[in-house]
């Protein structure tokens, strides 16, 4: 089946409003006309507002890379998917590994996550991955699984049908080491198989699964190639504008 690819850049804790805006006049050029595949950037917080009006009126999405799942409430330095929406958010990151391990999110936290999100017509990016020691250990798919069946628990396929999920292992996140295309493609095809257990084929033909560490434009194509391989999202190589824009426009 053929997948609509998505293209993410997570800026993690990187870039002022001033460098967000200057970012996007380089960007927007490079990416212009491309539309076949969908493009997405996550900056920080404090840059979305800044940025949703930059990026009016082109082919350029805009993420968030983490929410509370309040609407409101006494949740200090917390933000709701409700501001999120009202800002004009397409995707939110959720249960990025940095948020698992550094921030001590849980699976419960990101299903409550992911069900606020879905209120707001936003559309959940939900990250999954196993850290160097689970892969030695020989628990990849196990983790995988657990974390899908955590995350994912209680919600109806009609709910999901816009879900993205980003397969990150944890030991290639930020660490020049990606994945090979062929355990990337083992663990993706593995996470589609869960899907369609937990829901129905048709339900994980449809669901794109990104690619998410130290992804560069070197690697990209090799990834892309893979038949469940529907996307990266990239950190550090979305940073600037042209290294970005190499990854966006994979193949053409
Ligand atoms: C994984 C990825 C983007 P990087 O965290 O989320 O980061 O490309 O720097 O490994």
């Amino acid at each position: 089946m053929k997948r609509r690819p998505l293209i993410a850049g997570n800026w993690k804790m990187h870039k002022t409003v001033p460098e967000t805006l200057a970012y996007i006049e380089a960007f927007k050029p490079l990416v212009a006309g491309v539309e076949d595949r969908d493009i997405m950037l996550a900056p920080p917080f404090t840059s979305l507002d800044a940025a949703e009006r930059a990026l009016e009126g082109t082919n350029i999405k805009l993420g968030a890379q983490n929410c509370h799942w309040a609407d409101e409430g006494a949740f200090t330095g917390e933000i709701s998917p409700k501001m999120l929406a009202d800002i004009g958010v397409t995707y939110v990151i959720i249960g990025h590994s940095e948020r698992r391990h550094i921030f001590g999110e849980t699976d419960e936290m990101i299903r409550k996550k992911i069900e606020a999100v879905l209120k707001y017509e936003l559309v959940p990016i939900i990250c999954i991955g196993e850290t160097l020691e689970e892969r030695e250990e020989g628990k990849t798919l196990k983790v995988l699984e657990t974390q899908l069946k955590e995350g994912l628990q209680g919600f109806s396929s009609s709910d999901l049908k816009d879900l993205v999920v980003a397969y990150e292992p944890v030991w290639a996140i930020g660490t020049g080491k990606t994945a090979t295309p062929e355990q990337a493609e083992e663990a993706h095809a593995f996470v589609r198989k869960i899907l369609a257990e937990m829901f129905n084929q048709e339900f994980a033909d449809g669901v794109r699964i990104l690619y998410g560490g130290s992804v560069k434009p070197e690697n990209v194509v090799g990834l892309m190639a893979r038949p469940n391989i529907d996307g990266a999202l990239v950190g550090g190589a979305s940073l600037k504008p042209d290294t970005f824009a190499k990854i966006v426009c994979f193949g053409r």
